[in-house]
């Protein structure tokens, strides 16, 4: 906890480190009511920094340390005592005599009490750790920092009976018993690392094992080791874990380097996954699925953080950041990777919308909001407030445009020689441009413009059709956002992938003024100026512009489409994602047209042409299932919120809840007869984890959940067939979630029930029974999610069930969550002040809602404002809620 208000870190003040640790060997003694660490450390004064050394002598040595008690402290075997050093809250500072020297030291910690779950905790019987970004300081005094870079050796001792498996990064290589029933293993990382990759297990684990033999013929053994019960939900993971091998070897040329590669299956985890080297720590949602138990979604969630966490091997463990302002060198590029892997294993288009609809909600948000920073942040007090959508996902929409401009085969030549040159080093963002500059004889000055300016861009296009000269320019203007700390933008270089087409809906040859001859009917122009005119030639009639084709940048582009247009994208544009941009598009201009009449007490009068959009793509039996099922989903409430200039929380539930009935009133005969085709093949087939049933299945459920819309009895016996008769917890959890949001209170109650008496001993299954009923916007929705914080499958000390209840309530159930009393308001504030003390991450991250006051009505704002006010002055913050409070204040 914070004492003092916490210090503001800058980027401007990098330097590199005074010491060096070549060694690191370590010793954990654990029990049940504390632990011990010994650390030995093999340092030397840092070269790069020695150069004043002759006549001003060595600096004083500052190690990081937090909530450690000291024991003993020796320097090259010389007991040292409290005279020859000083410890503070979080420094350890000596005096080194030598420029080599052997640093000896215990400590005692308490992971049995550790609730933060950062540094050495336990989650349910087994000890594991969680150190990124700074949480080794909290397991021995150490020079906490990613440029600084170790050879780990660590053993570990424990009760044999309790702890049969003792696990740590590297490979095995010495393990024997002790006497009183204890044991021990010695594991070595031959691969230098920053501390942040440090990780440990102890615990009764069984693990499944498999074989990868690498592109090199090497044989790497594959374990994930869960919690006993659990030994049935490891299979996908597994094969997750395989493909994603095989891909970065093919994709990226990348080979696995230890002996062993190991996942670990934890309860409590503040994320969902770390990439420690060679034993990777996994929250248990990330890895365990079986079809009865985890949705199709979930199962491709694990597919993704399966492949994310193996990819970081390379991009983050061989190749580091140098600083965590360089957090998205390595975040960006890999979250790029595993988007790139999901494309590559299911269908690319369905990825790139999720993906699109995920970070136009969300990360758009956070970049309009008080929190809003560049990709590369500048300054921050608290580094685990930094772990964002931006950082994240922003980074990789970063990366994807390189990929973009230089192209696939450019791209890789980039990736290639960024991996020969940096291997071992701890680099930063402009190391990776370089590399792509270099590699590709580029100059990209401009375009890392993008690193260090916040702020979702602006482009509004207009288009000029000249007839007699046969041409059509279309004008390009950009702008962005002020920003906290940033007034004035320049202009940012835009990668606009776009195709005209003609009166039947094909692509035409485009011909730049200029150029000596038309390509093909798809290209990219760089939009690099404020102001900027592209004339395309031999143009015999006006044609219908696609846009930022697969949002090739991520920024907002606007169009003067009309719904005509629109409907015509929707269904001949030969790029699948402006297909279901346009339908976004159509959407969102009907239900604004919707918010309009509500706000004005007018009757709500829906555009039967967005009915007949959607009677087209149901009658059309030719189209990826999946495609009918994205492009049949409406904006999201949170969509409708993120582009209103003041959302009005009941005008938009009200037009999206009227728009959902309407299409289940008047397309009740063609989503029948796809909901029983597609519930047919359910029954008939079983469970098939194939993407084209996936898709089937997905289809099918949004089909239930507008047909219910209807309250016909048809209906409900079909939901509760599918609920009571399904194999999977797809068909399951979707019929549960249909029937809690309908009207139907006996036959919810009694569905709600017997889910949770079956799945009463499946924490997974039980958090998604929670998000449910969280996420219902029928009326009561606050009481219903404070009855639910008293069942007994709840705690606010596991981060899951805190994002299932709590969370989902506040970011999903936004007509509940802002009513206009304030009481969800009020709700949230007193949850994140009990969080602040048992787990500022946490507490942090589930403020979010409340930091986008601005976003409401005067009467919210103020409601909003006194319940951040509230948790400012509710006494010790810890720095990530302080950080994030006060910044929403200012
Ligand atoms: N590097 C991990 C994310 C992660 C970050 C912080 C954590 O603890 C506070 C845990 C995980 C990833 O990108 O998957
Ligand atoms: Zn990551």
């Amino acid at each position: 906890m914070r004492t003092e208000q916490p210090k503001v870190i800058y980027l401007k003040d990098y330097q590199a480190p005074e010491y060096l640790i070549d060694e690191t060997n370590l010793t954990f003694e654990l029990y049940e009511d504390h632990s011990l660490v010994h650390a030995q450390l093999v340092m030397r004064r840092n070269p790069e920094r020695a150069a004043g050394d002759a006549g001003a002598g060595l600096p004083p040595l500052v190690l990081d340390g937090q909530q450690l008690e000291l024991l003993a402290l020796s320097m090259d075997d010389q007991a040292l005592t409290a005279a020859d050093y000083q410890l503070d809250d979080s420094h350890l500072t000596l005096q080194p005599k030598a420029a080599t020297f052997t640093l000896d030291s215990t400590v005692r910690i308490h992971p049995e009490t550790n609730t933060a779950l950062e540094g050495l905790y336990k989650s349910g019987k087994m000890f594991c750790t969680q150190c990124e970004a700074e949480g080794f300081r909290k397991i021995t005094y150490y020079l906490d920092r990613p440029d600084v870079m170790s050879k780990f050796t660590t053993t570990v001792t424990a009760e044999q009976h309790r702890y049969p498996v003792l696990l740590s990064n590297g490979n095995p290589v010495a393990s024997g018993s002790e006497e009183g029933g204890r044991h021990w293993a010695t594991w070595q990382d031959p691969f230098k690392k920053p501390a942040y990759l440090f990780a440990l297990v102890a615990g009764d684990l069984w693990c499944v094992e498999d074989s990868f033999t690498t592109m090199t013929a090497r044989d790497v053994a594959l374990r994930i080791y869960v919690e006993p019960e659990n030994i049935d939900k490891v299979q996908h993971a597994m094969d997750s874990l395989k493909k994603s091998m095989r891909w970065d070897e093919e994709v990226y040329g990348r080979e696995y380097d230890l002996d062993i590669f190991m996942i670990v299956a934890v309860n409590d985890f503040n994320m969902g996954a770390m990439e420690n080297k060679g034993l990777n720590i996994f929250n248990s949602s990330c890895v365990l699925a079986k079809a009865e138990t985890a949705t199709d979604a979930a199962h491709q969630r694990v597919e993704a953080v399966v492949a994310h966490e193996y990819f970081h091997n390379w991009s983050g463990n061989r190749v580091t950041c140098r600083d965590w302002f360089q957090l998205s060198l390595k975040e960006g590029f890999t979250v790029f990777r595993d988007a790139e892997f999901s494309a590559d294993m299911n269908s690319r288009t369905v990825k790139r919308i999720e993906d699109v609809a995920f970070l136009r909600t969300n990360q758009f948000a956070e970049d309009a909001g008080p929190m809003a920073h560049p990709v590369r942040p500048d300054s921050f007090m608290e580094i685990s407030n930094f772990y964002t959508l931006t950082v994240y996902e922003k980074g990789s929409e970063v990366v994807r445009m390189i990929h973009t401009l230089l192209g696939a085969e450019g791209f890789r030549k980039g990736t290639d020689l960024y991996f020969e040159r940096h291997d071992g080093q701890a680099v930063t963002c402009d190391d990776f441009i370089k590399a792509m500059e270099d590699a590709n004889g580029v100059d990209l000055t401009q375009f890392k413009r993008w690193y260090s300016q916040a702020g979702t861009p602006r482009l509004a296009v207009t288009e000029a059709f000249d007839p007699a000269a046969r041409t059509y320019t279309l004008s390009f203007r950009q702008s962005c956002p002020a920003t906290p700390g940033q007034a004035e933008k320049l202009p940012f270089v835009i990668p606009v992938e776009l195709g005209l087409l003609d009166a039947a809906g094909n692509d035409l040859p485009l011909r730049l003024a200029g150029e000596a001859q038309a390509g093909g009917g798809n290209r990219v122009i760089s939009v690099t100026e404020a102001e900027q005119s592209f004339t395309f030639v031999d143009i015999a009639e006006k044609p219908l512009p696609s846009l930022l084709r697969g949002l090739s940048a991520p920024v907002k582009l606007s169009f003067p489409y009309d719904r005509d247009q629109l409907m015509f994208l929707m269904q001949h544009d030969s790029d699948g994602f402006n297909r279901w941009d346009a339908g976004q598009q159509l959407s969102v201009q009907v239900l604004q047209e919707l918010i309009g009449q509500h706000q004005r007490g007018e009757p709500l009068q829906l555009d039967p042409r967005l009915l007949t959009a959607f009677r087209t793509l149901l009658d059309d039996e030719s189209l990826d299932q999946a495609m009918v099922a994205e492009m049949l989903s409406l904006p999201s409430e949170a969509y409708l919120t993120e582009i209103s200039e003041v959302a009005d929380v009941d005008a938009i539930h009200a037009a999206r809840e009227f728009t959902r009935q309407s299409i289940g009133a008047t397309l009740f005969e063609p989503l029948l007869a796809r909901y029983q085709a597609n519930r047919a093949i359910s029954r008939e087939t079983g469970y098939v984890a194939e993407a084209a049933h996936i898709a089937r299945r997905t289809l099918q459920n949004i089909a239930l959940s507008y047909l219910m819309q209807s309250g016909k009895a048809d209906v409900l016996a079909a939901c509760l067939e599918q609920f009571k008769d399904c194999d999977n917890m797809t068909e399951r959890l979707s019929a549960l979630a249909v029937l809690v949001n309908s009207g139907f209170e006996q036959e919810k109650a009694e569905a709600l029930a017997c889910f949770a008496d079956y799945f009463k001993d499946d924490p997974l299954v039980m958090d998604q029974w929670f998000s449910v009923q969280a996420g219902c916007g029928l009326p009561g929705g606050l009481e219903r999610v404070q009855a639910l914080m008293e069942h007994p499958a709840f705690t606010l000390k596991n981060p899951n069930k805190v994002r299932a209840l709590i969370g989902a309530f506040a970011n999903q159930n936004l007509v509940n969550f802002h009513r206009a009393d304030g009481a969800g308001y009020r709700f949230l504030a007193d949850h994140v002040i009990t969080l602040n003390a048992l787990n500022p991450q946490i507490a942090s991250r589930q403020l979010a809602p409340l930091t986008r006051w601005r976003k409401y009505d005067d009467g919210r704002q103020q409601l909003m404002r006194a319940e951040l006010e509230r948790i400012l002055a509710s006494g010790e913050l810890s720095s990530d809620v302080f950080e994030v409070v006060s910044k929403s204040l200012a």
